[in-house]
């Protein structure tokens, strides 16, 4: 009886099932056109109700409103920057949040978005465009953003190992670890983010307290920190001599350079260089 009820205008409603069957799609695509606000709907006693006309309007305008493509992030890029070093979080996430809805998928977000404007940001401080408090503020709102994403990387379903990943003591760039991270969730892999600086004890510790370990990552932002990782990667050879090490990031130059400093693989410069060496090794190991 309350399903069927009459709304405020005296109209009756309809439950989202019976909405599904009329609009010809699946219950959880009227659910997300609910939980998008595409579709008004009004809760009663735990049953979603909406009004048969607001079905008329989603049938209507199914054709003109539906993404086709995902938005170009260029253009977006130089508006996520201006928002990032005014603090204008809300301003941020709401360009975040148009780049998702028109379906860009979130690790492609993070490559082609965020990464090209953080490096621009640093691009602009090292010529003086920026102060370093504006790099700064950047930093700040890029991590909350970043946290307020967390849970799309998160993947249901089988498991496909566990990776540590960090930054080697002294180096403070923490940015690309947690973006790296959730690449790595979107793949299905579970991840231990150390983060950045991280002493080379409580890395050999946190290698070898996880059995089964795929592999461990280091990333290597500034020159400074190649010494650390050398240390680190000796160290964690001795402790756990089965983990393959990679070695990545912006300052590693490639595959040379990455076996000189004692790592197996070079993981390159970018965090889908990176998943890919990780799911080479999970092939392998299957
Ligand atoms: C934000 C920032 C900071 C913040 C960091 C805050 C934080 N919480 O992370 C702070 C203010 C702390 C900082 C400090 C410094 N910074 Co800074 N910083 C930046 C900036 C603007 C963005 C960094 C970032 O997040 N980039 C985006 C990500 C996505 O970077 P990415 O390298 O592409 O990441 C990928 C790789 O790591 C890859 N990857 C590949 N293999 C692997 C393996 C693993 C395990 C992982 C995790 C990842 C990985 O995956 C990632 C995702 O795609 C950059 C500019 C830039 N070009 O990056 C400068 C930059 C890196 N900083 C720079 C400098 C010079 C510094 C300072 C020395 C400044 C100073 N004088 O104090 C200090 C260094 C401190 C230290 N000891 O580490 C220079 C480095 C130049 C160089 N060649 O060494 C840059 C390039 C700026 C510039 N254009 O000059 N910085």
């Amino acid at each position: 009886l309350i399903a069927k009820g009459p709304n405020a205008k005296g109209r009756l409603s309809v439950t989202l099932a019976e909405a599904a069957d009329q609009l010809g799609v699946h219950y959880m695509t009227v659910y997300r056109y609910v939980r998008t606000g595409r579709l008004p709907a009004r809760r009663v006693a735990g049953v979603w109700l909406v009004d048969p006309a607001d079905l008329d309007l989603v049938r209507r305008t199914a054709h003109s409103t539906r993404p086709s493509r995902p938005t170009d992030p260029v253009p977006s890029r130089a508006r996520l920057e201006a928002r990032l070093v005014t603090s204008d979080e809300a301003g941020a996430w709401a360009i975040v949040e148009a780049a998702l809805a028109s379906g860009m998928e979130p690790d492609d977000l993070l490559l082609e978005l965020v990464a090209p404007t953080l490096c621009s940001i640093g691009a602009r401080w090292e010529h003086g465009e920026l102060s370093v408090a504006d790099e700064h503020q950047a930093s700040a709102v890029t991590t909350r953003l970043i946290g307020r994403l967390g849970g799309r990387f998160a993947r249901r379903g089988v498991r496909r190992g566990t990776v540590v990943l960090a930054a080697p003591a002294g180096e403070l760039h923490a940015l690309p670890v947690a973006i790296a991270a959730n690449l790595l969730r979107w793949r299905g892999f579970d991840v231990v983010e150390l983060g950045a600086d991280t002493p080379t004890g409580a890395l050999v510790e946190a290698v070898a307290n996880e059995p089964g370990l795929l592999a461990m990552g280091l990333a290597c932002t500034t020159d400074g920190s190649l010494g650390a990782a050398r240390r680190a990667i000796t160290e964690i050879r001795l402790c756990s001599p089965n983990v393959p090490v990679l070695l990545g990031g912006a300052a590693i130059a490639g595959a040379s350079h990455a076996r000189e400093a004692g790592a197996d693989v070079c993981s390159g410069k970018r965090g889908d260089e990176l998943v890919n060496a990780v799911e080479s090794i999970a092939g392998e190991r299957h």
